[in-house]
């Protein structure tokens, strides 16, 4: 009967041992690139395991860490559709339970990923018990599948050599492209703040918080941290602020009062794609 198979799933559940610290299944360097086409029916076929809202957890170990993968979007639609492409995957290989939540900023008016991003983080944690925020642009891609997208004893940069800046970085401080935090970490540093609006200085305000809650960013190697960015041209609505100077003046002052603990917004739709969670959300407008 239905209680009995409940019951013996609960017990074949208990007994699975804990995945490997690093995946058999990892394939190390990779080729990525962005000319071939991409069709979301065929990476739903070549990825039968992932399940509804894009999900997956090993089936024969229990994996390490429970990781909500967070991708702040608005009219990124082919690049989602390369993202899904190679990240699902990779993902499996690294053995993670993780589900993919895309945080699609409602409206034409001035983008705010920052905000999008602690969104994600409130709303994955409504569906399941995440430990692990990965935060990622939509159009980045590691060429290693050993960069694994899990949580560090430290706030971890993923994205540690783009080749948009020579497979390096502009600056040593910088946290921008793909991030992992824990929620330990993340709420020390009160998550992410809601006030910068358009391009730029989100991320080295979240550096600011890391730095004045004494802990420090971990990277993979600059060979195993390479990835690959999707060049693309000038979004709507996403000038660079030319407030960001000011705002990250005063980082240590704001992060207490502006951050996780302020965040207001409304969600206007969910929808459970085969690949992904597909969240709208109305952030508001600029003060
Ligand atoms: N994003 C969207 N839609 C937008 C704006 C941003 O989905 O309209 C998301 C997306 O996940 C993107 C991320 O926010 O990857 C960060 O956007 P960004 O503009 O800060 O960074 P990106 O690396 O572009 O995508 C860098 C500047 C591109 C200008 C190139 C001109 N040559």
């Amino acid at each position: 009967n239905g209680k009995l198979t409940a019951e013996i799933s609960t017990i074949a559940k208990e007994e699975l041992k804990n995945c490997p610290k690093t995946s058999p299944l990892l394939l190390g360097p990779q080729n990525i690139v962005f000319s071939i086409h991409v069709d979301l029916e065929d990476i739903r076929k070549t990825n039968p395991d992932v399940t509804e809202g894009g999900c997956y957890r090993p089936k024969n170990c229990k994996a390490l860490q429970k990781v909500a993968i967070i991708i702040p979007f608005r009219n990124r639609d082919d690049h989602l559709k390369y993202w899904l492409h190679y990240m699902h995957p990779i993902l499996q290989r690294q053995q993670l339970d993780y589900g993919v939540y895309v945080i699609n900023q409602d409206g034409e008016k001035t983008f705010n990923r920052a905000k999008l991003l602690n969104i994600g983080y409130v709303e994955s944690l409504k569906e399941y018990a995440y430990d692990c925020f990965v935060f990622s642009d939509v159009d980045l891609i590691p060429m290693d599948d050993r960069n694994t997208y899990t949580c560090f004893s430290q706030p971890r940069h993923l994205s540690a050599a783009m080749d948009k800046f020579g497979f390096g970085l502009p600056y040593n401080q910088y946290f921008g492209g793909v991030s992992a935090l824990s929620m330990k970490q993340f709420l020390k540093i009160n998550g992410f703040p809601n006030n910068y609006w358009g391009w730029g200085g989100e991320d080295d305000d979240i550096y600011n918080r890391i730095a004045s809650r004494d802990m420090y960013i971990s990277r993979p190697d600059t060979l195993t941290g390479r990835c690959r960015m999707i060049r693309h041209n000038k979004d709507n609505k996403n000038d660079p602020n030319p407030q960001r100077f000011d705002l990250l003046a005063h980082t240590r002052q704001t992060m207490n009062s502006d951050g996780i603990n302020s965040l207001s917004y409304k969600v206007v739709s969910t929808k459970k794609f085969p690949l992904y969670t597909y969240i709208t959300v109305d952030i508001g407008l600029p003060p």
